[in-house]
Formats: structure tokens, sequence, C-alpha cells
């Protein structure tokens, strides 16, 4: 089932010189992407894309780490795509994240964990609209489109 979903790349990783070797990681996946910014989140912007965590204990924290640089949003459509690029990810608690995953070779932290992955389908909707308008998002065949599934 062709899905889209969100992955950001976050400010450690940007400030990492990482955004290369995660975005490689996508297509070599088979995954498409169909939209890519970065930015530097305002404070609303972090609010609504976090919303289900405000009030959490390590929400300030977690805040102020999304607001201390830019981060790389990435659409990207494919087979169970959602799923998918939450295996990609890895588990949140980088040092426990299995090797292979991106945050299990290049996190350490729980907060600077390289990325976040919407985490179910409708979620996804929800989050890419914080970065994305529908207009945004390219409508585009890739050439190995046969090969991968
Ligand atoms: P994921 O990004 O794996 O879906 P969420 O949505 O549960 O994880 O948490 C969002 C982000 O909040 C995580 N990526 C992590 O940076 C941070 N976070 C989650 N739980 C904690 C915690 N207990 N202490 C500090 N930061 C946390």
């Amino acid at each position: 089932m062709t899905e889209s979903t969100l992955l950001m790349i976050k400010p450690d990783a940007v400030q990492r010189a990482l955004i290369g070797r995660i975005i490689i990681r996508i297509e070599e996946k088979g995954l498409k992407i169909i939209g890519l910014r970065m930015v530097k989140l305002t404070e609303s912007e972090v609010d609504q894309l976090y919303d289900i965590h405000i009030g959490k204990a390590f929400y300030s924290i977690l805040k102020s780490f999304i607001l201390s640089g830019p981060v790389v949003a990435i659409a990207i459509q494919g087979n169970n795509a959602v799923k998918v690029v939450r295996k990609l990810a890895g588990i949140t608690n980088s040092p426990e994240a299995e090797p292979g995953t991106i945050r299990g070779d290049f996190g350490l932290d729980l907060t600077k964990n390289i990325v976040h992955a919407s985490d179910e389908v409708e979620r996804a909707r929800y989050e890419l609209n914080v970065f994305f308008k529908d207009t945004d998002l390219v409508d585009y065949e890739l050439i190995n489109k046969n090969w991968i599934k």
C-alpha cells in the first residue's frame, strides 16, 4: 500500500553534516522523495509538530533542541512508507537502537536522536502539513519503479 510520511533530520544531524548520509538511506531503500525543505522552525511550528508532547516533562528540552538550528523535512512516498521509515530510523532512544538503523549508527542520546519519523498514516498527513503545502509535494515516477517491488 503506497503511503506518504515525514522524516525530519534534527538540528544535531544537520550540524554533524549527516544530511547526505541519511538521505541516501531513503533512496537506497527504494523510497521516493516527494518534498525536501530546510527550515528553522518557529516556536509555534514546533508546538504544532509536537502537540502530543506539550506538557510532558521532557517537552521544554525537546523544544529548545529543535529550535537550536535548522532541520531538514523530507516527504517520502512508497510501499508501507510509514512503517518502513520508522524501521530505518530505529527506536527513539539512540543508545539502544539497532546498528544498521539511522539512530543506531549515528546517535548516542535520547533527545538528540538524529531524526523524527511519523508513526502512523494520519499522523504523517498532519506532520507533513507542518512543513509542506499540498502543492509543494511533487508527483512524478521514478524510472526504477518496476524493480522496487
Ligand atoms: P519518536 O520520534 O521515536 O516517535 P516520540 O514521538 O515518542 O519519539 O518522542 C519525540 C521526541 O521527544 C523523541 N524523538 C525524543 O527526542 C524526545 N523524547 C521522547 N521521550 C523523551 C524522554 N523521556 N526524555 C527526553 N526526550 C524524549
